[in-house]
């Protein structure tokens, strides 16, 4: 019997509610050299460029919806009786806007900045630039998404690993399997004996560690599969 769950999401899990994916054909890097806006060095070397494009991002997502597949996981939270956690590479809200509340957003999020100043991050729903003030050190110049770029440290590791190491199944939706550390997640509890399962529209780089799968779009595999464990 299953008693604790971590579920990590990637970008296919919101790219049937319209937002797009990194490494897919038409995905983001597909138009925008990932080093020039996700790196520190990106932000550096020309902070307006790297404002301009987290400011078209934030008002992209400002029409979007969550789908079936978001609606699902809420569920299996809710439903489930045991320990879950449900960890998002996604910058957007839509987890929580379907109704998730054990949810860690280990990249960031698009609607939160980070002062790099004296380290706070509130929630931001405006247009940022280098003249934005920071709400607690008051200081402006300082203000950055609060998005967890190449070279950087995801947040809450020690919480993921801690689930991680003691969950017995471990689900992945979604996502491409090339970023590390949530790459490697799969390998970390079926070394602790889980189960892995993939969602996922195609298999990803690292199916191999998979010990099922189902391939297709997450709004029509995700919602069956919840189905099933619930059941
Ligand atoms: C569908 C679907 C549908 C489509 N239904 N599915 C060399 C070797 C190993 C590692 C490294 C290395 N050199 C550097 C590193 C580390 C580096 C890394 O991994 N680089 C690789 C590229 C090689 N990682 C880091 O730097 C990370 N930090 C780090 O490692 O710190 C050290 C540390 C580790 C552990 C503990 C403590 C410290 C930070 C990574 C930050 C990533 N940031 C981004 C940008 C966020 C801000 C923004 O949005 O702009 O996060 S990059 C981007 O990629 C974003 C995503 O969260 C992330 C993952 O992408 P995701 O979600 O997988 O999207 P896609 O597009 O790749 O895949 C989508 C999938 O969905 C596809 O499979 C589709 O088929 C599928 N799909 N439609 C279901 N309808």
């Amino acid at each position: 019997m299953t008693s604790s769950i971590v579920i990590l999401t990637g970008a296919g899990v919101s790219a049937e509610s319209g937002i797009s994916t990194f490494r897919d054909p038409d995905g983001i890097w597909s138009k925008v050299d990932y080093r020039e806006v996700a790196t520190p060095q990106g932000f550096a070397a020309n902070p307006a460029r790297v404002h301009a494009f987290y400011n078209w991002r934030r008002q992209n997502v400002r029409s979007v919806e969550p789908n079936a597949a978001h609606v699902a996981l809420a569920r299996m939270e809710r439903e489930f009786r045991g320990e879950f956690l449900l960890v998002t590479q996604n910058v957007d809200s839509l987890h929580e806007r379907a109704g998730s509340q054990k949810l860690i957003h280990m990249h960031g999020q698009h609607d939160r900045a980070l002062c790099a100043g004296c380290g706070s991050r509130n929630e931001w729903h405006d247009e940022m630039s280098m003249r934005s003030r920071c709400p607690a050190c008051q200081r402006v110049g300082h203000m950055r998404p609060d998005v967890v770029w190449f070279g950087e440290t995801p947040y809450e590791m020690d919480r993921i690993q801690a689930a991680l190491g003691q969950c017995d199944l471990f689900i992945s939706i979604g996502t491409s399997g090339n970023v590390y550390p949530a790459a490697g997640f799969v390998r970390i509890a079926r070394a602790e004996g889980a189960r892995t399962v993939e969602l996922n529209l195609v298999p990803s780089e690292g199916a191999v560690h998979f010990d099922e799968a189902d391939h297709g779009p997450a709004t029509r595999v995700v919602p069956a599969f919840v189905e099933k464990l619930l059941a």
